[in-house]
C-alpha cells in the first residue's frame, strides 16, 4: 500500500517514514478498534495530530482473524443498546469509506438443543424486543425451512428444539474494515506507523507523558490502548491490573463451494458457528482453547473437534476440504463484556476485553472511544463498561449471549 515508482500516489494510505517527537494523541494498536478511534477522532473531533502505532501490520491481529459475525442480540440492556448502535453504524460504512465491505445481512440462528438453552433464547428475545431489536424464539421447523441441508436431529445426539432468530445478523469483510478506517483516518491527517512497537509508557504524577517505541520516544498527553490480546502487557507498563485473561480462539475455512448456506448458524452446545462467504467458503469457528496462552498457534486437535461437530449438523460435508486454519488471542473478561474508558492514570484510556465478541463492536467502540479521548469524559454508552466495575461489583453478565461455548 505504500508509494512505488509506478504509483506515486498512495493506493490506500501513506506510510510516513519518520515519527514526530510529539502528537496530541497516540493510539496503540492498528486493529479495527484503534483505526476506528483514529478515524472518528479526526472526523468528529477535529483531532488530526494523532499517531496509530502498530507493531505488526494493520488488521493483522484479531481484526483479520475473526469470523466476522455482526449482531446485537445480547442479554443485558447495557449490551443490547451498545451493540445495536454498532449495527446501525455498520449500515453506512461502505458508503462512508467508498470501499465495499461486503456487508451481507443473512439472519442469525442460535440453536437450542436443550430446555435450558430454549429458556435462555426466550430470555434474550424478550430483552431484545424490549429494546426494539428484531429477535424471536422460533421452532425447529423454522430452522429446517431456512436451512434445508441441516440434520436437525444432529445424528440423534443433540436434536434441535428451537432457536433464537435474529434477522439483522450479518457478516462483512474484516480486512476491508481495517483498511477503510485506516484510509479514512490517513486522509484526515492521522499518521499510521506499522512495524512500530510500543515498549513502554511514561507517566509523571499519575499522568501520561509519552510512549517509548521500537523507533524512538514520543511525547503525548493522551494514549488510547487498543491492543486486544496484548492488553495485560500494556497494563504492566503503567502499573495497572485487570481481571483480563488470554485464551486462544481458533477458526478455519473450507474450500469454496456453490452457495447453499444463507443464514449464519451458531450452536453454543456443539461449539460450532458457520457462515458462507460471498466467495463460497465456509468460515467456521469453535469455542476457546481451554487453557491460557499468549500465542496465535493453531492445532490439529481444533480442526478434528470442529469438523466432527460440523458433520453432526451437516453430514454431507464429509468430503469438503479445510484449506486454512489460524488463531487469535482473545482478551477475556469474567463477565464477557468489554473494558472501556478512562482509567486511574490521567490520559490513559482503555479499549479492551473484546474477547470473542469485539469485531461487531468496531464502529461503536471507535466512535465512543474517540469521544472519550477527545473530551476526557466517558461516553454514556461506555460508562457501564469501565474498569472499576470489577471493584464495585457492577458486572455486566453477557456470558449467555457470547455465542461461543466456554
Ligand atoms: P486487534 O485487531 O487484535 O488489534 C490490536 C493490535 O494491537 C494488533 O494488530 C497488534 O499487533 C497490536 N499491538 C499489540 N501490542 C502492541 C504494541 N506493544 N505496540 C503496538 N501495537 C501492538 N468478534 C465478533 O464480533 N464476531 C465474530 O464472529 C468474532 N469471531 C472471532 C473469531 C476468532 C478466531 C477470534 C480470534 C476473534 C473473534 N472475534 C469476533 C473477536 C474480534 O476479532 C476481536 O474482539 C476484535 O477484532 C478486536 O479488535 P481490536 O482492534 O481491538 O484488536
Ligand atoms: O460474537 O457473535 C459473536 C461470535 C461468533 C463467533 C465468535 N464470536
Amino acid at each position: 500500500f505504500g508509494l512505488s515508482k509506478k504509483h506515486p500516489e498512495p493506493r490506500m494510505f501513506r506510510q510516513p517514514d519518520r515519527l514526530k517527537s510529539s502528537y496530541d494523541a497516540v493510539i496503540i494498536g492498528g486493529g479495527g478498534h484503534g483505526l476506528a478511534a483514529a478515524y472518528y477522532l479526526a472526523r468528529d473531533h477535529g483531532m488530526h495530530n494523532v499517531a496509530v502505532l502498530e507493531k505488526g501490520y494493520m488488521g493483522g491481529g484479531n481484526t483479520g482473524r475473526n469470523t466476522t459475525i455482526i449482531r446485537s442480540n445480547y442479554l443485558t440492556p447495557e449490551g443490547v443498546k451498545f451493540y445495536d448502535e454498532s449495527v446501525r453504524l455498520w449500515q453506512d460504512l461502505s458508503q462512508d469509506f467508498d470501499l465495499n465491505l461486503f456487508y451481507s445481512t443473512r439472519g442469525h440462528f442460535t440453536l437450542a438443543h436443550t430446555d435450558a438453552s430454549v429458556r435462555t433464547m426466550r430470555w434474550r428475545s424478550e430483552v431484545n424486543k424490549h429494546f426494539g431489536i428484531d429477535s424471536e424464539l422460533v421452532g425447529a421447523d423454522a430452522v429446517q425451512a431456512a436451512c434445508p441441508h441441516m440434520d436437525i436431529t444432529c445424528g440423534g445426539h443433540a436434536p434441535i428444539l428451537g432457536a433464537l432468530y435474529h434477522a439483522p445478523g450479518s457478516i462483512a469483510r474484516h480486512d476491508a474494515v481495517a483498511w477503510g478506517y485506516g484510509r479514512g483516518a490517513d486522509q484526515r491527517g492521522v499518521e499510521i506507523h506499522q512495524q512500530t512497537e510500543v515498549l513502554g509508557i511514561t507517566t509523571k504524577a499519575g499522568r501520561v507523558t509519552g510512549v517509548e517505541t521500537s523507533r524512538g520516544r514520543i511525547s503525548t498527553s493522551r494514549v488510547l490502548c487498543a491492543v486486544a490480546g496484548s492488553t495485560p502487557r500494556l497494563l504492566d507498563m503503567v502499573g495497572l491490573r485487570s481481571p483480563l485473561y488470554i485464551h486462544p480462539l481458533q477458526a478455519m475455512v473450507s474450500e469454496p463451494m456453490k452457495a447453499w448456506l444463507d443464514p449464519i448458524i451458531v450452536s453454543g452446545s456443539l461449539h460450532v458457528y458457520v457462515s458462507q462467504t460471498a466467495r463460497g467458503e465456509l468460515v467456521m469457528g469453535a469455542s476457546l482453547d481451554p487453557y491460557e496462552l499468549h500465542s496465535t498457534r493453531s492445532t490439529l486437535d481444533f480442526v478434528e473437534g470442529l469438523a466432527a461437530h460440523m458433520l453432526e449438523l451437516f453430514p454431507f460435508l464429509s468430503h469438503v476440504k479445510v484449506v486454512r486454519q489460524w488463531a487469535g488471542m482473545a482478551d477475556m473478561t469474567p463477565d464477557f463484556a468489554p473494558i472501556m474508558g478512562k482509567t486511574p492514570i490521567d490520559g490513559f484510556y482503555l479499549d479492551s476485553g473484546w474477547g470473542t465478541w469485539g469485531f461487531k463492536a468496531t464502529p461503536v467502540a471507535g466512535k465512543t472511544m474517540a469521544y472519550t479521548v477527545a473530551n476526557d469524559r466517558n461516553h454514556e454508552l461506555v460508562q457501564d463498561f469501565s474498569l472499576d466495575r470489577f471493584a464495585n461489583y457492577a458486572l455486566v453478565g453477557e456470558k449467555g449471549a457470547a455465542s461461543v461455548g466456554h
